[in-house]
């Protein structure tokens, strides 16, 4: 299989590549436009970016490919009522680095509050024919007090999830492929394509 990936986050990009073994993944090219995510929720946003990404395929694309995918993901704080959420990419847009963010993200948690957290992961699949599809997957867990461990991306450093002491920064990445909302909505969509 050969699809396309509709990411500009590198650290995506980095975990399919490792996640979707079998599948040669075309990086979403430099020329092509930034996708549009305006829906309230991960699926409207995931099947915005992959249907949006196809079409701009069929009529730029320079290699034939069997579909395009997107992935619209985030962190969910219970004591921030859900958020960031669909908004994780533009949280904190003043603070370039995710160490600052992370940073800023923890401030806003009450002494005392409950630390429960989850990470959820849509993928959109959409075939160059057919319709579009989504998998889903999500991980349980808690806010550490800081920012610990430099591996992963984005919020990794200040999630530790359910079972473990240590953040996704810490953790190895074979560890968070075992258990993550991404690894979990890859493994949905492998079955769903035939793959496994
Ligand atoms: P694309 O839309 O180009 O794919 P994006 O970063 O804007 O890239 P999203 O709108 O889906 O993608 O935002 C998801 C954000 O949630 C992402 O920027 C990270 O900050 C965070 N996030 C998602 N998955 C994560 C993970 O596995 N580890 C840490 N942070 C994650």
């Amino acid at each position: 299989l050969k699809i396309v990936l509709a990411s500009r986050n590198t650290g995506k990009l980095r975990e399919f590549a490792e996640l979707l073994p079998g599948v040669t993944l075309v990086p979403w090219p430099a020329e092509a436009p930034e996708l549009p995510e305006t829906g309230a929720f991960f699926q409207d946003n995931a099947l915005q970016k992959a249907e949006g990404a196809r079409a701009w395929w069929q009529a730029h694309g320079t290699d034939r490919v069997d579909g395009v995918l997107a992935d619209d993901s985030g962190l969910c704080v219970d004591a921030l009522w859900g958020g960031p959420g669909v908004l994780s990419a533009r949280f904190a847009p003043d603070l370039p680095a995710y160490r600052d963010k992370n940073r800023r993200l923890l401030a806003m948690i009450p002494e005392g509050a409950d630390r429960l957290a989850r990470f959820v992961c849509v993928l959109a699949y959409a075939p160059m024919k057919g319709e579009a599809f989504t998998t889903s997957g999500a991980v349980e867990g808690s806010l550490a007090f800081d920012h610990r461990g430099e591996g992963g991306f984005g919020y990794d450093p200040i999630f530790i999830p359910d079972g473990y002491d240590q953040t996704f920064g810490e953790l190895p990445s074979s560890t968070k492929h075992t258990l993550s909302h991404r690894a979990r909505a890859c493994a949905a969509l492998r079955a769903r394509l035939g793959m496994d």
